[in-house]
C-alpha cells in the first residue's frame, strides 16, 4: 500500500460533499459490495452520496443493506456532483456507454485489476488485494473512518465473490485478515454465503443445466469451455447477469488448468470468460485480444466474428496449455 497515495484519496474523498460512486457494467458481488461498503461509509461521515450502476440493482444483491440507494445510471450527473469516482472498474468503458457523454472527468479511481491503466486523476490500483473492497477497507482502516456493520456486510460479500469463497489463488493471509476484521465488525459469513451460493434461482439453475451440457474437453483434458446461445434465455427464462458462477462449473474439473465460457450475444458479438487454476496467465491471453483482467480471471469482448474469434481464442488457450509439462 502506498501510504503516501491513499493519504490523497483520502484526503480527496473526504472533501466531497455530494460524490458520484460508480462501479461496472455487468455489476458482480465486488461491484455492488464496494459501490454500498463506500457509500455507507461515507454517508456515515454525514456526506450525501449518490450510488449509480447500469441497469441498477440486481435480484441476486438485493440481500444487501442499502440495496435500494443503487440506482441506474442518469443521462447525466446532479449539477451538485462534487467528485465521480470509479470502483472495480478496469477500463473507462466498462462504466457504461452513458456515463461517455458524461462531461465531468473521473476525479478517483480505485481498483483491483492489474490491467487497469489509471484513467482518473487519482488512480489506487492494488492487483496484490483481491478484491475492491478489500482495497476500501484498507483505506477506511489508514482514514480511521467508523465501519458500520452494513459496510462491513457488504465489503465482505465483495472479498468473498471475488476470492470465490476465499478459494483463489491471491487469497492469503491478510485476505483473511481482512475478513476476519469484517466478521467482527458485523458482516455474518454463513449468512451472506446462504445468499451468494445458497440461493440460485430456479431460472438461474436452468441457464446453468443448459450451458454446462454444451461443454467441450480439449488439449489433453488441459482446457474446457462451455458455450451459451441466445436461445438459452428464451428456454430457461434467465437473465444475463445469471451467468455469473457458471465458469466455476469447467474450471473446477480436475486437470483442467483453463476453464473459458463463449456466449454468443443475439448482435453478433462474442464474450469471453476465462479462468486458470493459477499455471497460466489468463490475463495475458485475453491482453493479445484488447480484454483483461486478472491472471486467474480474465475476459474479452469482441463486436463482431464471433466464431471466428472464438476459434482464435482457443487456439491461443491451446497454445499456453501446450507449454505446461503433461
Ligand atoms: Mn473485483
Amino acid at each position: 500500500m502506498d501510504k503516501a497515495l491513499t493519504q490523497k484519496i483520502i484526503d480527496r474523498l473526504a472533501a466531497s460533499k455530494n460524490p458520484a460512486i460508480l462501479a461496472h457494467i455487468r455489476p458482480d458481488g465486488d461491484a455492488f459490495g464496494s459501490l454500498l461498503g463506500l457509500g455507507h461509509t461515507l454517508k456515515e461521515r454525514g456526506q450525501n452520496p449518490s450510488l449509480y450502476v447500469e441497469g441498477g440493482m440486481i435480484s441476486m444483491y438485493q440481500f444487501l443493506p442499502g440495496a435500494n440507494l443503487v440506482q441506474d445510471l442518469p443521462s447525466q450527473l446532479p449539477k451538485e456532483t462534487d467528485c465521480v469516482i470509479a470502483l472495480d472498474t478496469s477500463t473507462r468503458e466498462r462504466l457504461g456507454q452513458k456515463t461517455l457523454a458524461w462531461p465531468q472527468p473521473i476525479d478517483v479511481v480505485i481498483d483491483h485489476h492489474i490491467s487497469n491503466p489509471g484513467y482518473g486523476k487519482l488512480n489506487l490500483i492494488i492487483s496484490d488485494i483481491p478484491s475492491t473492497t478489500g482495497v476500501l477497507f484498507h483505506i477506511f482502516e489508514q482514514a480511521s473512518w467508523k465501519v458500520t456493520p452494513a459496510a462491513a456486510t457488504c465489503l465482505y460479500t465483495g472479498l468473498t465473490t471475488d476470492t470465490g469463497s476465499f478459494r483463489y489463488r491471491g487469497t492469503n493471509a491478510l485476505t483473511l485478515n481482512t475478513a476476519a476484521k469484517l466478521v467482527e465488525l458485523g458482516a455474518d459469513p454463513a449468512e451472506i454465503a446462504k445468499q451468494c451460493y445458497l440461493s440460485i434461482s430456479h431460472e438461474r439453475y436452468a441457464l446453468r443445466k443448459l450451458v454446462t451440457d454444451t461443454i467441450s474437453i480439449k488439449d489433453s483434458k488441459k482446457s474446457a469451455f462451455l458455450t451459451i446461445l441466445p436461445e438459452f434465455y428464451v428456454k430457461s427464462g434467465a437473465k444475463s447477469e445469471d451467468t455469473e458462477g457458471i465458469i466455476e462449473d469447467v474450471s473446477s474439473i480436475q486437470g483442467v488448468e483453463v476453464g473459458s465460457l463463449f456466449e454468443f450475444t443475439s448482435d453478433g458479438g462474442l464474450r469471453v470468460s476465462l479462468r486458470s487454476k493459477g499455471k497460466i496467465d489468463v490475463n495475458s491471453i485475453a491482453s493479445s485480444f484488447g480484454g483483461g483482467g486478472h491472471k486467474a480471471a480474465a475476459g474479452i469482448r469482441f463486436t463482431n466474428e464471433a466464431e471466428k474469434n472464438r476459434d482464435l481464442v482457443l487456439q491461443a488457450i491451446s497454445k499456453a496449455v501446450a507449454t505446461l509439462k503433461s
